[in-house]
């Protein structure tokens, strides 16, 4: 969920983009007593040095620090950027797929990076693409209105704006806050892409939008905003250009703060520890990560964060491809107030704020289990001297305990297996919101994504200090005895009231996941599965008893499809030129976990929010179509041509190398008990192979 970032100190979230180089920290702890206390004395092992363990290159190898020098210089050099250019949003500009899948070890390819060029004296947004080998700007496109992501630079330039515009100041004074000298040292600002907002679609800028916490004691910076009160920054004009400054609800001490006196503690019960936290099954080579039978690279950028490539599993003497490559491709958070100081709430968290960008470390035995090794990317830093800097812990890998893998008894026989899964992930947070985005394999063949929440909601004041609803509900069914609806309005309706004259707001979190399957070959097909009832008629056919009724697509537009629980409906992505010994093609089923309906107004053709209006999408691949919302989402008036609503056109996705496309959602109605933490979510979505191996690839496989 995307919501306040308020800020006195800014996060640097660092940039993203590991080589052949990174440093993996390697956390082992020791185990407790007899009586089951838990040593928590960890001992610190650093498997290798920072920069000591060179891989075999590889064209998707993130660029390195050498690469990274080299690109300050060819920019600098070039002559085309003033001192006070932001050069942002740097990463490898992936090669063709085509050429990697030629690429043998050894042999020469092409290195490029492609980054965006803010230009604030001309008022100009550029992408370049770099030729590091030719050392040369091979490419530098005026991005007319679209607007790249804003990162700390831009929150710097609109802190300094804030500050000198003497009404910001006045109007926090008349609201009875004590401001004797710059409102950014005592106030927390919070900076907040534009989102959506019909009166400043027409303006062709470089805006950012600050709203101000209400309570100046805080430790922690998610007070609820101060009412009425919001400013738009235009970056390249360097002033305010719209100052709402009306009365609104009055601010009130609430007990909000979790860093505060009230911080809570850990909870009371012992952690439950990894049986041997330090022996592992997988190992890392570059960016190579093997574990029992897959084999995936991995890389990070300041975008996406956590990217896999080129997934596999080895099945005795083959190497099998699934995936050549898995992201997360976009992330919506969409709020319920419609009024007009909350409705442009609609934020697209990756193309405005970047998950690499905003990915957070993560500890062993406190974020991630004690047993997780983290890895410490290089990532590119313009603001540095070297143009790179190194991201600490932001990646984590480990083995987590799944339960039973299967399970059978028959008197005294007992054949089982218990299940290892791998996860690999990262954290990002986003505002008030720090999400864990996992993937996750498992020893039969299927993997999953989970997304974690976690965070505070966001709040607001409102006059009443009861909930309307209740009110409402207390007066029980009609008069007659039978069930009465009843529907939220007044100042309840976009929200729950969760404390006193504080409104939790009703929104909505979206994930895109892009996924270019490539299941034993780059040729796939997909096909959707409903079960049918017995009597159902199907193409003039008539279902003699419950069946599976088969759809197999053929056009991109054609898919835009909804989950069904009522059909138990998946979607299977198979190679349609290979069969098994019974005639099925290898495949792999997506099969939806708990997901949600998109409950804002229907988005147009080309709407960067499209990806919502449906669950699953198939695409042809395409290079360089990696972003459900499009390039640049960021801004009210933003001309978004490439979303995925765009692709999804009529061209023909059998037997063709496509993508698939699943939009995860949850809608988070807040209860009180989400204030002032709440606790974490999960969502998730399970690929499992489907006629990809003969039989069940653990049977034998386990422990005797
Ligand atoms: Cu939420």
């Amino acid at each position: 969920m995307r919501c306040m970032k308020f800020d006195l100190r800014c996060v640097p979230g660092g940039s993203m983009i590991f080589v052949q180089r990174y440093c993996i920290r390697d956390l082992a702890a020791g185990r407790g007593n007899a009586a089951g206390t838990f040593i928590a004395a960890a001992l610190l092992v650093w498997l290798g040095v920072c920069g000591a363990r060179a891989a075999t290159p590889h064209p998707l190898d993130p660029l390195t620090a050498e690469e990274l020098i080299t690109l300050r210089d060819i920019l600098a050099e070039s002559g085309q950027f003033s001192t006070n250019t932001n050069f942002a949003w740097t990463q490898l500009a992936e090669p063709q797929k085509s050429a990697v899948m030629r690429f043998t070890p050894g042999t020469s390819f092409a290195r490029e990076a492609s980054l965006d060029v803010i230009d604030y004296a001309k008022g100009k947004t550029f992408h370049a693409v770099v030729d590091l080998n030719a050392r040369r700007i091979v490419s530098l496109v005026d991005l007319g209105d679209r607007q790249p992501g804003i990162n700390d630079h831009d929150i710097g330039m609109a802190r300094s704006i804030i500050n000198t515009d003497p009404r910001i100041r006045q109007a926090l004074i008349k609201r009875g806050l004590s401001v004797p000298g710059r409102p950014s040292d005592v106030v927390y600002l919070g900076y907040m892409p534009i989102g959506r907002d019909p009166s400043l679609e027409q303006t062709r800028s470089r805006l950012i939008r600050v709203l101000f916490a209400s309570d100046q004691n805080a430790v922690g910076d998610s007070s609820p905003p101060v009412d009425g009160l919001m400013a738009i920054v235009d970056l390249y004009q360097g002033r305010v250009i719209k100052l709402s400054d009306t009365p609104g609800a009055p601010s009130r001490n609430i007990p909000h703060d979790v860093f505060g006196p009230s911080r809570p503690d850990e909870p009371a019960a012992r952690p439950v520890l990894p049986a041997n936290p330090e022996s592992r099954n997988f190992s890392i080579d570059g960016a190579v990560v093997e574990w029992r039978n897959w084999r995936f690279r991995y890389s990070f950028n300041l975008r996406e964060g956590l990217v896999l490539y080129q997934v596999g599993y080895n099945d005795g003497a083959r190497s099998r491809p699934v995936l050549y490559r898995a992201s997360v491709s976009e992330v919506l958070t969409n709020y319920a107030d419609p009024g007009e100081f909350w409705s442009w709430m609609r934020i697209f968290d990756e193309g405005s704020l970047g998950l690499g960008y905003q990915a957070v470390a993560a500890q062993p035995g406190r974020e991630v289990p004690l047993n997780a090794l983290t890895i410490s990317p290089i990532v590119p830093d313009p603001t540095t001297p070297r143009f790179s800097g190194i991201a600490r812990d932001r990646i984590y890998v480990y083995e987590r305990d799944d339960g039973n893998l299967f399970y059978h008894q028959d008197g005294a026989r007992v054949v089982h297996g218990r299940a290892t899964d791998l996860v690999i992930g990262f954290f990002a947070t986003l505002g008030n919101y720090t999400y864990g985005f996992n993937w996750v394999f498992k020893a039969d063949g299927s993997f999953s994504f989970e997304v974690e929440l976690a965070g505070q909601i966001v709040t607001k004041f409102v006059r009443s200090p009861t909930c309307n609803d209740c009110a409402a509900l207390a007066s029980g069914p009609s008069a007659d005895g039978k069930n009465h609806t009843y529907i939220a309005d007044g100042s309840d309706g976009p929200g729950t009231m969760v404390y006193p004259n504080v409104l939790g707001l009703t929104h909505q979190h979206w994930f895109n996941l892009r996924l270019d399957f490539d299941v034993d070959g780059t040729e796939n097909a997909v096909m959707e599965n409903n079960v049918i009832r017995p009597g159902s008629r199907v193409n003039g056919k008539q279902a003699p008893s419950i069946a599976m009724a088969h759809t197999v697509f053929g056009m991109a537009s054609e898919v835009r499809r909804h989950m069904n629980e009522a059909s138990a409906r998946s979607w299977t992505i198979y190679n349609p030129r290979v069969h098994d010994q019974t005639g099925r093609a290898p495949g792999y089923t997506l099969v939806p976990m708990e997901n949600t309906e998109d409950m804002f107004s229907s988005p147009g053709e080309g709407d960067a929010s499209g990806f919502t209006s449906h669950h699953v999408w198939v695409t042809p691949y395409r290079d360089g179509a990696l972003y459900a919302g499009g390039a640049y989402p960021n801004q009210a008036g933003a001309k978004v041509t490439d979303a995925l609503t765009s692709m999804a056109d009529d061209s023909p996705i059998y037997d063709r190398d496509i993508v698939v496309w699943y939009s995860l959602g949850s809608t988070h109605v807040p209860r009180p008990e989400d204030f002032p933490l709440m606790s974490n979510m999960k969502l998730s979505v399970a690929f499992r192979p489907d006629g990809f191996f003969p039989t069940n690839p653990t049977f034998g496989d386990a422990p005797k």
